[in-house]
């Protein structure tokens, strides 16, 4: 059994910042996967997080298992759809997309889950996830057919999260979208970050290692790296 979790709120009350790295099933190319992993070793991650929006290929459980054959991180399943559970990762964000009124998002796809997910051994971290708007629409956006909160609403966006904290949700997620043009704004951040008390994880169109300071510097408890990453192997090098 892993505890997870329990290590992300050690993470914050020691004020030790955590990154993941995010990683579509669908863009790895399994050939180049020691590369890939012999990158994530040296870099500062702490998770890597596995999912998209959208994933076709069926290559999750046979990557998972390969990741752990030569990689210690904890393996999170940051799902799109309830057709990507894998029983081989550590743990899943149990996403419910707060910002958006989709039923399915808030509700309909964790119902579909919740049986899988018994039949499992995954450490399940029940996460409010808000999107934010970010320039241009991400897949997020098109995928679960929501409107993203208005990136210059703080107090809507304050008023989700502590919603979502207020539901018993263990984490929140302010997310930009993958390759979003902006990212969260730290504004909104801190502002997030000063009024719940649980994690705040951000992701989102970080594309340097500037970013990530800023999103931690703003109160970000973990980043999420997906699309500078898949870019440049050598992103953590700069
Ligand atoms: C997407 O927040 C993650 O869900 C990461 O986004 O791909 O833009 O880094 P990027």
């Amino acid at each position: 059994m892993t505890n997870i979790y329990k290590d992300i709120l050690k993470a914050k009350s020691e004020n030790t910042k955590l990154l993941a790295i995010l990683l579509d099933p669908d863009k790895v190319v399994l050939e180049n996967l020691s590369i890939l992993i012999s990158k994530i070793n040296l870099s500062p991650a702490s998770h890597i997080f596995i999912g998209g929006s959208q994933v076709e290929n069926n290559i999750l459980d046979e990557l998972i298992v390969k990741i752990k054959q030569n990689c210690n991180l904890p393996i999170v399943l940051f799902p799109g759809n309830p057709s990507q559970i894998s029983d081989k990762a550590d743990a899943i964000l149990f996403l419910s997309l707060i910002s958006g009124r989709n039923p399915d998002f808030l509700i309909e796809h964790q119902v579909k889950a919740a049986p899988v997910l018994k039949q499992t051994q995954l450490e399940i971290i029940s996460t409010g996830y808000i999107l934010i708007e970010s320039g241009n629409e991400t897949a997020v956006e098109r995928v679960s057919n929501t409107t993203p909160l208005d990136r210059n609403n703080l107090d809507l966006a304050l008023a989700t999260a502590q919603a979502g904290e207020m539901l018993g949700n263990k984490l929140i997620y302010l997310e930009a979208g993958s390759g979003a043009k902006q990212a969260v704004p730290l504004e909104m951040i801190a502002l997030v970050a000063q009024n719940i008390e649980i994690p705040l994880l951000v992701g989102g169109g970080i594309v340097d290692l500037q970013g990530i300071q800023n999103a931690y510097h703003a109160g970000a408890d973990l980043v999420i790296i997906g699309t500078a990453f898949e870019n440049d192997m050598n992103f953590f090098n700069q």
